[in-house]
């Protein structure tokens, strides 16, 4: 192992020449909270009593050993991999991971079927948030906030009200707001010659949710929109538009925009789009993906997208009127390493943001001194933040550089393998 502490100093000084100070970067980083999906860790199964497989357009490809099998084995394998994911962190639920003796289904879930997960993260100081699975279940099929069926959409309406009333509880015994997801898969392989119908149901739906709903306090609402999802190629329910319209008119503080940085064209980036959502809405809930051609939810790379978004929170200030969430699902590798990987490249992302000098880059601009700004903004992309990392994972215990792998190797020998 180099000298981290000699390497750090180095880095200190670096950016102290341009007014940026490390320790406090470090210490605002530490404290966003990575929203961890539970999901990467069985390929998006769940635990619910059924043999149904994964649908909604999502899809898991590869068959890599060691899944989790029961609740009991993901927390495990969440508590090795945050071992190694440095700084503040919550964990992010689906209704499909409930835990219940006997099938339960969808519109019928309660506090109770949850009330290992809320243990377990009380005692960890964990947040918790959480997700209707509007997917993956024989109803899903023709739609579901949107369907014709009127049976239908008040089955799944239902089952988006008890995921708020189970949002309250993850509030209430981890004392820290739950944020919850809504992402409906309802769309059409091909055109449907009415467009507006679905829309204005599932526009009906999120209102009976929330109406039923309104003594739910400290719950926040994302409302995630998608392009399009496979099988359903052609027309998206919840599209972009629908869902910045439906956030926008609803004008409440709690329901918010959900943007999947999977979830655009591609050559469409979140990161262009975080200054438009801000002049209307205070906060934005964020599904950090990779896409890889379509909606692929790779793992997190430390690639350009994540970085210019992390940097983008960081000029406008609303780092903290963020809500950061993880959203992949790569089945071929070992579960933990996506993980880890994944949600150090979040945080790294984020370290690296903090460790530029935006003040001296905004009053460039505002001078008009735009060869400066050019000048500047490249200078940083190659800025020593590697070095204040590598200090940072080491005061926090999350291991210094490929530390952690070995003992990835190990758990996995270990634990994995044996299942
Ligand atoms: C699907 C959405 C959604 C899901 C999770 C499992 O395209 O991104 O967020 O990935 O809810
Ligand atoms: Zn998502």
């Amino acid at each position: 192992m180099y000298d981290v502490s000699k390497g750090y100093e180095a880095a200190k000084e670096f950016y102290a020449q341009y007014g940026v100070d490390v320790d406090k970067a470090i210490e605002i980083c530490d404290k966003i909270p990575l929203s961890i999906h539970c999901w990467q860790g069985d390929d998006v199964i769940g635990f619910e009593k059924s043999s149904g497989s994964l649908t909604g357009g999502i899809q898991t490809t590869g068959n890599y050993p060691g899944k989790a099998r029961t609740a009991d084995e993901l927390r495990a394998d969440l508590d090795f991999a945050m071992k190694y994911i440095p700084g503040a962190k919550k964990v992010n639920l689906h209704a499909s991971y409930l835990e219940a003796d006997t099938y339960v289904d969808r519109n019928a879930i309660e506090p109770k079927h949850f009330e290992k997960w809320a243990d377990w993260a009380v005692s960890r100081n964990l947040g918790l948030d959480f997700n209707p699975t509007y997917f993956s279940h024989p109803k899903s099929e023709n739609g579901t906030l949107s369907s014709a069926d009127e049976e239908t959409r008040k089955f799944w309406i239902e089952h988006g009200i008890r995921c708020r009333r189970i949002g309250q509880y993850f509030a209430d015994r981890t004392g820290k707001p739950c944020v919850i997801n809504h992402w409906t898969p309802d769309g059409d392989k091909e055109f449907p010659v009415d467009t507006l119908g679905p829309r204005l149901r599932l526009k009906d739906s999120y209102d009976q949710i929330f109406e039923a709903t309104k003594d739910v306090k400290d719950v926040i609402d994302g409302i995630e929109s998608k392009v399009f999802g496979i099988g359903l190629e052609s027309y998206t329910v919840g599209s972009h538009e629908f869902c910045m319209g439906y956030v926008m008119s609803k004008n409440i503080d709690h329901i918010i925009m959900t943007l999947d940085t999977g979830h655009y064209h591609p050559t469409e980036v979140v990161s262009a789009k975080l200054g438009a959502v801000f002049a209307f809405s205070n906060e934005v809930l964020l599904h950090v993906s990779r896409p890889v051609r379509w909606d692929s939810d790779h793992v997190v790379a430390f690639d350009d997208e994540t970085r210019a978004i992390m940097e983008e929170l960081v000029r406008l200030g609303k780092l903290e009127h963020t809500y950061i969430a993880t959203d992949f699902f790569d089945a071929s590798i070992n579960r933990t390493v996506a993980w880890i990987t994944g949600l150090r490249n979040v945080r790294k992302a984020i370290l690296s943001a903090l460790l530029q000098p935006v003040g001296m880059m905004k009053e460039t601009e505002a001078k008009g001194d735009f060869s400066g700004r050019l000048a500047i903004v490249q200078e940083f992309k190659a800025a020593p933040f590697a070095m204040v990392w590598d200090h940072y994972c080491r005061k926090t215990n999350a291991g210094v550089g490929l530390e952690w792998l070995e003992e990835a190797r190990k758990y996995e020998k270990d634990v994995l393998s044996k299942r």
